[in-house]
């Protein structure tokens, strides 16, 4: 059986005004929908980045897909590699850092065709990649401040509302637990005065004393604020995620941290590895199939944090649910994934699988039942979704010059803090 066609189909999907360290969200969140069909008309999916380049990139590898293995995953690197000469070690069997555009297109592909195999085999595809070692994974609360609607106002709101105080983040961290059962929360930072989000964290603490937290200023804070705030966060985190911006700032505040450092920022390739081990800079890093390499370089990851006591959880952007079916297979197929998984996935309220959304009991996602991802299109939202690309405008994520619609002094310049 051979590998007929591949599609690759830019989509848009409502996000709300969530605030970070580069701005704000946009009103619409871009991805690409990956089809790859078959001779005997299966077909295989993935999701990935939605941005031009992504796409020109996709586009250009799905013509050599054609007439291959869904098996062939050797192949599947050689042609993705193809479109990428000279951007890293052509032998490397995951790739190895400065080429994550490279890595990214690959991830694309190889869940298409690892959702294929378990189609033709009959298994789940967590049973590809050696069998489940937990039935659901656990997600946790990923907690945003926010404004109470996009600029424009031609945009419809959402029915979060403004959350920009304490009260109002414990108000939208209760909904988050109720609705989904989340039993941890990652709060993202990098918006206001360290010691401010710090107070917010308290308020967190107060309100939900079991449920281990983190921040994620995503690199706004420099070493000097870091150090200062360092004994406000004493005893209350169960990470600190990406508090300063480099792996060598990293390596520094690792030297007084009082708890353990995580990432997906500093060490996103195999080849920051030695260096992170080198300084200790990171204790627990944050792993992502979309631009590691895919599902098996997820596991790849996985043994080498093992290897050197390193934990491991993954990161998330705005996505549906072909990717979170994609990050629960590998997250059941882990057994050292430590942390209870981010996702965004609570914010959109688009979805492109047949069926709807995805649910979370208790806070995780029991593994879909396959075979394959055990996810299908819905081809109607895939229309509707690619319309909203057509029509939206945006090609490339600028959450800064979106913030500028709201603060037009913003320059978005890193370290904030
Ligand atoms: O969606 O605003 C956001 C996040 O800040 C995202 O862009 C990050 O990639 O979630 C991410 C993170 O953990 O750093
Ligand atoms: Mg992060």
């Amino acid at each position: 059986m051979r590998i007929k066609s591949v599609r690759v189909t830019p989509i848009a999907f409502r996000d709300p005004p969530l605030l970070n360290v580069a701005g704000v969200h946009e009103p619409w969140a871009l991805r690409s929908i990956i089809e790859v069909e078959t001779s005997d008309g299966r077909v295989g999916l993935g999701e990935s980045y939605g941005e031009a380049t992504t796409l020109a990139d996709l586009d250009a590898i799905a013509p050599s897909l054609i007439g291959l293995s869904p098996f062939d995953l050797n192949a599947l690197t050689r042609a993705v590699y193809a479109r990428f000469p000279g951007s890293g070690d052509p032998a490397a069997q995951f790739p190895a850092g400065g080429d994550k555009a490279r890595a990214s297109a690959l991830g694309a592909f190889e869940v298409a065709l690892l959702d294929l195999q378990g189609q033709i085999a009959g298994l789940r595809l967590c049973e590809l990649l050696g069998g489940a070692v937990r039935e659901r994974v656990p997600y946790s609360a990923y907690l945003f401040y926010k404004f109470a609607r996009h600029k424009d106002p031609a945009v419809p709101g959402d029915d979060w509302g403004e959350v920009l105080t304490h009260a109002q983040m414990v108000g939208e961290t209760r909904r988050m637990i109720e609705a989904h059962g989340f039993g941890s929360i990652k709060f993202k930072g990098g918006v206001f005065e360290p010691e401010y989000e710090i107070e917010t964290l308290r308020a967190l603490r107060a309100a939900f004393p079991d449920h281990p937290l983190r921040i994620d200023p995503n690199g706004g804070w420099s070493v000097a604020t870091t150090r200062r705030v360092m004994p406000l966060l004493d005893g209350l985190l169960e990470y600190l995620e990406d508090p300063v911006g480099t792996l060598a700032e990293m390596g520094e505040v690792a030297r007084f941290a009082g708890m353990p450092l995580a990432t997906n920022m500093v060490t996103i390739a195999f080849g920051h590895i030695p260096e992170t081990i080198r300084l200790g800079a990171v204790q627990v890093i944050l792993s992502d199939h979309h631009y590691w390499g895919g599902l098996r370089a997820t596991q790849h990851l996985a043994q080498i944090c093992r290897t050197f006591g390193l934990g491991l959880s993954m990161h998330s952007n705005s996505h549906l649910g072909i990717s979170l079916a994609a990050m629960t297979h590998v997250g059941a197929a882990i057994p050292n994934l430590a942390y209870a998984a981010d996702t965004h996935y609570p914010w959109q309220v688009d979805e492109v699988i047949a069926g709807g959304k995805l649910r979370f009991e208790g806070g995780m996602l029991a593994v879909p039942k396959g075979p394959g991802l055990g996810v299908t299109l819905d081809r109607a939202a895939l229309a509707e979704l690619h319309e909203n690309f057509l029509r939206c405008g945006i090609r490339k994520r600028d959450d800064g010059a979106e913030m500028r619609k709201h603060q037009p002094g913003w320059n978005g310049k890193r370290p904030r803090f």
